[in-house]
């Protein structure tokens, strides 16, 4: 199964590599046939090289759009060479068979991420690139096809390997990876048009991404990993702008995503405000008068677990603010914008990721969202629902104060961030007790009253600050047993969905404490 290498075609918009392929091809004794661009790179070095027109008698025409496009180059690269029928008509139309392919696209998804209009898009989608790749990579019996510029190195180690030859193990690897390649390729330009088109049908949509980085393990270091992006373009991780700082991890990247959304709920024009985030669940959420006061508040709602976290901001990181985070260990912060100063003082601190996003996410942008299953993927919209002070619906006695009603809204914002049951405490436009991921919503309520208890005792505070807090639960209590532990730990508001068959009794039982209640009619499971 070893084939010979005695012609190649090589079509490549990134030159990175060009030069010093062709030499060891050429070196080898490898024909060499090669486009526009790509042929006169090539010749300029002094290497010989035949121009893909001449074998196909057309001149590369309409912008490029056509120029390798042909039989003489498709049936060279698709026809068998072990099949009487198929050398007979490449004799008989005089084509020559191709044994090597290098191709690299057009760059269509760095030129989206560049936020080019329109047709700059459209004329930077490839489509001799992709046709030719797929037909060697179907005829890898015969053809090897190379689509990265760093598999150059091995494909010229196997050739001295095997005497200008290659294998078909390795023929079989490389077209694995050309079609990994043209499918995610069709999947940045469909989900280009998506956006472009504004289709949010999860129905209508295909999943694949460009490879951004190998990451150095997955979520524990036994697990491979890598970091995909999407081609959207979306402010956030996959686009940050990273200034200084160890290369992110996996739980970095993911931690920083939750981080990063999160705060994106808060308008930078309604005041600053700081997330700090662990195991994907923020450990503390803060509006603050400034960006310090937010951060400051943040991290006292629960200091243990700030240790160790990622902070998002949704103004820029200043020096004071800088100062104070450096006080403690923080894997990553991410922030739009840093001063000159604040940047100075993160630089004594080498593995501390200072992450700059040009913009904060729109978090009612639509979008998808999936996750994988055992032989599946399950997709959905992503969370952009939200509730507003007139979606609201009172259902107790009392009725909150203003106070009350901006932190419950504030409560509500975070709870859709916090993984389910989710339980949010929060006081003056900061949490005071988050309760995450627990099983039953009573625990979580439990363990919220806990972790505020432990702050306050810390802090040496007369009393938790969850005294005269407001509270907010994802979904609806289906007893009033979770509502009277938060009822117990101080809260004397409430802002949940509503919708249980029991709303009738925990409602009762709201009122019985003299509690304010509001319905919002939404849930926010999050798992
Ligand atoms: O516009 S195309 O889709 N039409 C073609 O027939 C064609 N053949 C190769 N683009 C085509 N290519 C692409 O041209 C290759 O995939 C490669 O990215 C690029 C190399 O062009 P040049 O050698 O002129 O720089």
């Amino acid at each position: 199964d070893l084939q010979p290498i005695r012609r190649a075609l090589i079509s490549v918009s990134d030159k990175t590599g060009l030069i010093d392929l062709a030499q060891a091809l050429s070196a080898r004794g490898v024909e060499i046939l090669s486009t526009g661009g790509s042929a006169a790179t090539i010749r300029e070095a002094g290497i010989p090289v035949r121009d893909v027109s001449d074998v196909t008698g057309f001149p590369e025409m309409m912008d490029g759009r056509v120029k390798t496009l042909h039989p003489a180059v498709h049936g060279g690269l698709l026809a068998l060479r072990d099949n009487p029928e198929h050398v007979a008509a490449m004799e008989q139309h005089g084509i020559g068979p191709i044994d090597l392919l290098v191709v690299n696209l057009y760059p269509f998804e760095e030129t989206v991420a560049k936020g080019a209009d329109y047709d700059t898009c459209i004329e930077n989608i490839d489509i001799g690139g992709p046709a030719m790749i797929r037909a060697a990579a179907k005829n890898h019996a015969f053809v090897s096809v190379v689509v990265d510029v760093f598999d150059y190195v091995a494909l010229l180690h196997e050739l001295d390997q095997h005497e200008g030859q290659t294998s078909l193990a390795f023929r079989k690897r490389l077209a694995q990876n050309a079609y990994a390649r043209t499918g995610a390729y069709d999947a940045a330009v469909s989900t280009w048009m998506a956006d472009a088109i504004g289709e949010v049908n999860p129905r209508r949509r295909v999943f694949a991404g460009q490879l951004q980085q190998p990451l150095r393990y997955g979520e524990n270091p036994h697990q491979r990993a890598a970091f995909y992006i999407d081609g959207s373009n979306r402010p956030g991780v996959a686009t940050a702008e990273q200034l200084q700082g160890k290369e992110l991890s996996y739980n970095n990247i993911n931690d920083t995503d939750a981080a990063f959304e999160l705060v994106s709920e808060f308008l930078p024009s309604d005041g600053p405000a700081c997330a700090i985030i662990k195991h994907a669940n923020p450990c503390g959420v803060a509006r603050g008068e400034s960006i310090l006061d937010a951060y400051r508040k943040a991290f006292d709602c629960d200091r243990t677990s700030a240790f160790g976290g990622i902070v998002a901001l949704n103004t820029p990181l200043d020096a004071e603010t800088a100062q104070a985070i450096t006080e403690i260990f923080t894997e990553v912060v991410i922030a739009p914008g840093a001063d000159p100063a604040a940047r100075e003082i993160f630089a004594a601190k080498k593995n501390l990721r200072l992450l700059i996003t040009p913009k904060l996410a729109d978090t009612a942008e639509a979008g998808l969202a999936w996750k994988q299953v055992s032989g599946g993927l399950l997709v959905q919209d992503r969370d952009n629902g939200r509730r507003v002070q007139d979606d609201l619906k009172v259902v107790t006695k009392k009725a909150p104060t203003d106070a009350q009603m901006a932190d419950l809204l504030f409560a509500w914002k975070v709870a859709k961030h916090v993984k389910s049951n989710a339980i949010v405490y929060a006081r003056d436009g900061a949490t005071v007790g988050i309760g995450a991921g627990q099983m039953s919503r009573l625990d979580s309520a439990l363990i919220a009253a806990k972790k505020a208890e432990r702050m306050a005792e810390a802090m040496g505070l007369p009393e938790p600050l969850t005294k005269g807090c407001v509270v907010a639960s994802d979904a609806f209590f289906p007893f009033p047993d979770g509502l009277m532990e938060a009822a117990a730990a101080g809260a004397s508001a409430v802002i949940q969905p509503g919708g249980s068959m029991r709303d009738d009794e925990v409602i009762a039982a709201a009122d019985e404490a003299g509690l304010a209640m509001v319905l919002t009619g939404m849930r926010h499971f999050r798992h």
